[in-house]
């Protein structure tokens, strides 16, 4: 087998984002664009001298993930790699369950090919994640060298066969990830409970939105726990994922958003594309996933792998701050980190958190390192068997017990690029405390640095965040997953102990506040009346 260097040209936009180098399905398409990232992502981690010896692939199903695999695995193994480990032979599993089996395997890394909730397809999105021996994503230092690398790369090595040769070259196996994930989900919940559940009659509903979590789903919640097997929805994975854009929340799957908010079933639950978020529904109740966090938290111990307790928990720092109450009523630290798990990693490495979230539809623990949405409904499902008490009593209780936290998070998604700049650095540098806007006053803005507490790792202006007097917290950042223009993200908070005002909805009760911010970031001004494109 003769390895060749294939001559090639570099791209300047190859920096990876929140969760990998994402970007449209036709710019990824591009000659050798896959090629320079893959180079890249593996010349860096040998410059650091990391062992490199087995490297798993995987992918959420989209196009044109199966049809890259050929020219992947030679590069691998072109690279020195001596065995790539391959997600089943349609390279079709959820994130998670990737993560699993690069820890389960003990490989020294991985890719997938994945562009998580946004649209795929050929006029969609595409992306790939690289994640590092742990199972989880590359850390900025690891990021941040990658597209250096990318941006003078002229050559990456390769192998002179066929994509046929090398789908069956002695290096390659194939595994069944399936089957690993759903014997680990097996080993940490309380099957036997959620069986009996699912037989006393109560009903369920799993949406998996064409996407990667169909299979799973139907082995563990079917083959193992005794759902019925129609009431895993749009469970066959498809390239394109049926055209729909696999994003589990209110807006994005509005229509069984909205059959639950009419009694569709007592438990209702969707993932999104790669597998990661999920988001939870009871019986015309919406659970936002700040509060999903706050109740695992609240009730770990029914899980048998959390029986002897937590050392402690994380939530990004736009996150509403929900989970913090029912902390620190346990006694358990929580920490702020940036958005994006990645930042998580270190803290579940050092064992000193093992349960964590983020308002974004995802939670996820210590066993692997990404956030897994299956995970977040199985313990759902384990605290409604042991507790036999409904999603909304569940939550009613938590707010009754600790006031409850009125949130919003919304999305301007494709704003113009040089403007969302210009707003960006404009608000680096604002002074604001002090000032008046209509009722009210604003006490303090900061920027967010995160210094990592164990491996002390810096990563400066994460989002800018801005108090007011009477202590609502607005959150501002520009996201690093979208692929057109700019998308602006706004996460509101404020503390409510009133129980008389608790059946309001946050978007009625946070009204006013939406008006501060669009002011205090004079967005009309700046992009002319514009409107978000997602508020959930
Ligand atoms: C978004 C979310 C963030 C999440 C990231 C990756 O990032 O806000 O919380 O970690 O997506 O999720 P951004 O930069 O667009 O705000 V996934 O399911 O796309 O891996
Ligand atoms: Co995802």
């Amino acid at each position: 087998m003769e390895i060749i260097k294939v001559q090639t040209t570099s791209f300047d936009n190859q920096k990876p984002g929140t969760g990998g180098l994402r970007k449209q399905t036709k710019v990824f398409m591009q000659k050798n664009f896959l090629e320079n990232f893959v180079q890249a992502s593996i010349s860096v981690r040998k410059n650091n001298g990391d062992k490199l010896e087995s490297w798993v692939v995987g992918g959420d199903g989209r196009y044109p993930g199966v049809l890259v695999l050929p020219s992947i695995i030679k590069i691998l193994v072109a690279n020195g790699i001596k065995k790539v480990l391959v997600v089943g032979r349609e390279l079709i599993a959820p994130t998670p369950a990737i993560s699993n089996v690069i820890k389960k395997y003990n490989a020294d890394g991985g890719f997938i090919l994945s562009a998580s909730h946004n649209p795929g397809g050929e006029n969609g999105d595409f992306g790939i994640k690289v994640e590092m021996a742990n199972g989880g994503g590359a850390p900025e230092s690891v990021t941040n060298a990658i597209f250096e690398e990318t941006k003078k790369i002229s050559f990456y090595n390769s192998l002179n066969i066929t994509d046929e040769e090398a789908l069956k070259l002695a290096e390659v196996e194939y595994l069944d990830p399936i089957k690993d994930y759903a014997d680990l989900m097996e080993s940490m919940f309380d099957f036997d409970a959620i069986k009996k559940w699912f037989d006393a009659g109560h009903t369920f509903r799993f949406n998996a939105m064409n996407a990667s979590t169909g299979p799973t789903a139907i082995e563990i919640f079917v083959n193992r726990l005794g759902a019925k097997r129609e009431w895993i929805l749009n469970s066959v994975p498809q390239p394109d994922f049926g055209g729909v854009h696999p994003e589990p929340n209110p807006t994005y799957a509005k229509d069984f958003y909205d059959a639950m908010m009419n009694g569709l079933a007592e438990f209702g639950c969707a993932c999104d594309g790669d597998g990661d978020r999920n988001m939870i529904l009871g019986d015309g109740f919406y659970v936002i996933p700040s509060d999903c966090l706050a109740i695992m938290t609240k009730y770990h111990k029914f899980i048998p792998y959390y029986a002897n307790g937590l050392s402690g928990v994380a939530r990004s720092i736009p996150t509403s701050s929900s989970v913090d109450k029912v902390a620190h009523k346990m006694g358990l630290d929580v920490y702020n980190t940036p958005t994006g798990w990645k930042f998580f990693a270190s803290l579940l490495d050092a064992g000193k958190i093992n349960l964590c979230g983020e308002e974004s539809f995802g939670q996820g623990g210590d066993y692997i390192r990404e956030k897994d949405g299956i995970f977040a409904i199985l313990f759902w499902l384990n605290i409604l068997a042991k507790t036999g008490k409904s999603v909304e009593e569940l939550v009613r209780e938590m707010w009754r017990e600790n006031g409850r936290i009125f949130y919003s998070q919304y999305s301007y998604e494709g704003v113009d690029k040089e403007i969302a700049n210009k707003l960006w650095s404009d608000m680096l540098t604002a002074n604001i405390d002090g000032k008046v806007y209509g009722k009210y006053e604003i006490s303090k803005k900061e920027v967010f640095d995160y210094i990592d507490p164990v491996s002390h790792e810096e990563s400066k202006a994460q989002g800018v965040q801005i108090f007011t007097k009477d202590n609502i917290r607005i959150f501002f950042r520009l996201s690093g997953t979208g692929t057109v223009g700019a998308t602006l993200r706004l996460y509101i908070e404020k503390f409510e102990d009133d129980e008389t005002k608790f059946s309001m909805s946050a978007r009625e009760y946070l009204k006013d506040v939406y008006t501060l911010v669009s002011d205090i970031l004079e967005l009309n001004k700046r992009f002319g009346n514009i409107e978000p494109s997602a508020i959930n």
